[in-house]
């Protein structure tokens, strides 16, 4: 039987993914998003769309009616926005969240609706115990970290008093086709292959050594998915990771194979307070959920490339 599924932030990047594989399997979808980041482009036409703040309780309220779960996606996903508009960002990523939660536990007369919801390894922090595991200390050196560790203790209240199943996934660096690359605070892949095909060459922040674990959205919707159809325990959070590191070097050179051209490479000052390497440990959400990250970096970059 076909379910409905509320996707809050479906018309963004990750979002609009999700999107399209629940479409795929006979699931119908409900989006409310704001079109602040996202695009109704981004939108399939068999989705219904309700442009809305996540924020405001009787948008979610009414976006929530009838779903049997929501993905709640929605949210400003930009570290650099969070240190700026520290109050107005912890509306979109906090009290959207709560406002969410509140309205799955009324959505149905007997049974609250399944949220899961999207948190980041931004939770970590400057943890630098590598690889990080879903029991290393948080310790959130920005807003947009410290909106999402709340996020996670309100599902964690959602769940233990108001009877919410959740589940949260902590994305590390999510990349692939639709990633916006026009925004300075882009993810880094989307940057990289827009910079390549406009003038040949990229700009690398520091000395490159700074590593991350890239994983493909095509990944992450899977995870996501899992999330929602596999009991995980109470109020599990989840890393979404691949458990492997690349160096924004390599990336470099990886991006500049996918385009086929050589690698031509500038060096900036570092970014303030980059985080020099993270590395998510992949195997709560291997054991709980079946997942595993299967796309390779080569492939997921040769996909986005495809996109361009
Ligand atoms: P995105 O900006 O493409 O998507 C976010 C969507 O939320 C957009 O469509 C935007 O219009 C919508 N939105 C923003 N504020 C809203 C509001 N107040 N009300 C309604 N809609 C609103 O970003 P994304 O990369 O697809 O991120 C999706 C989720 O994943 C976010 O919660 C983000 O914090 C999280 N995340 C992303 C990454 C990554 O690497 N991309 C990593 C960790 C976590
Ligand atoms: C952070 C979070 C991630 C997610 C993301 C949301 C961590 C470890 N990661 O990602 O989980 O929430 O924010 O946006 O907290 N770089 C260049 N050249 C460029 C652009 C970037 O060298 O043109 C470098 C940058 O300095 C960094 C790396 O690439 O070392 C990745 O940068 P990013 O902005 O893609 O993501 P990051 O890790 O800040």
């Amino acid at each position: 039987m076909s379910r409905l599924f509320l996707v809050t932030g479906g018309a963004g990047f990750i979002g609009s993914h999700l999107t399209e594989a629940l479409l795929a399997r006979g699931d119908k979808v409900r989006i409310l998003d704001d079109l602040s980041t996202g695009k109704r482009d981004n939108i399939p036409g068999n989705a219904e769309l309700i442009v809305g703040d996540v924020a405001d309780d009787r948008a979610v309220a009414r976006a929530m009616a009838g779903a049997d779960g929501c993905f709640h996606l929605a949210a400003i996903a930009s570290v650099e926005r969070g240190n700026r508009d520290w109050l107005g960002t912890n509306r979109a990523n906090l009290v959207g969240t709560i406002a969410v939660l509140d309205a799955a536990r009324r959505a149905k007369p007997n049974a609250a609706a399944k949220v899961v919801y999207a948190s980041s390894a931004a939770t970590y922090g400057d943890n630098d115990a590598l690889p990080l595991s879903e029991t290393a200390e948080t310790r959130p050196l920005s807003a947009y970290g410290a909106d999402k560790l709340a996020s996670e203790l309100h599902a964690r209240v959602a769940t233990v008093v108001h009877g919410v199943p959740t589940a949260g996934c902590r994305f590390f660096n999510v990349y692939g086709p639709r990633q916006d690359p026009k925004s300075p605070y882009s993810g880094v892949i989307s940057i990289f292959f827009d910079r390549t095909l406009l003038n040949g060459k990229v700009t690398v922040l520091g000395d490159g050594l700074q590593t991350r674990d890239f994983v493909y959205v095509g990944d992450v919707v899977r995870a996501l998915i899992a999330a929602m159809d596999r009991d995980g325990g109470k109020h599990p959070v989840f890393n979404v990771c691949t458990g492997r590191a690349t160096s924004v070097l390599d990336l470099a050179h990886g991006i500049a194979k996918a385009c086929g051209v050589p690698a031509v490479i500038e060096h900036g000052p570092a970014r303030a307070g980059d985080v020099r390497a993270s590395l998510g440990d992949p195997s709560r959400a291997r054991d709980a959920l079946g997942f595993e990250a299967v796309t390779t970096l080569d492939e997921g970059l040769a996909k986005t490339r495809a996109s361009f």
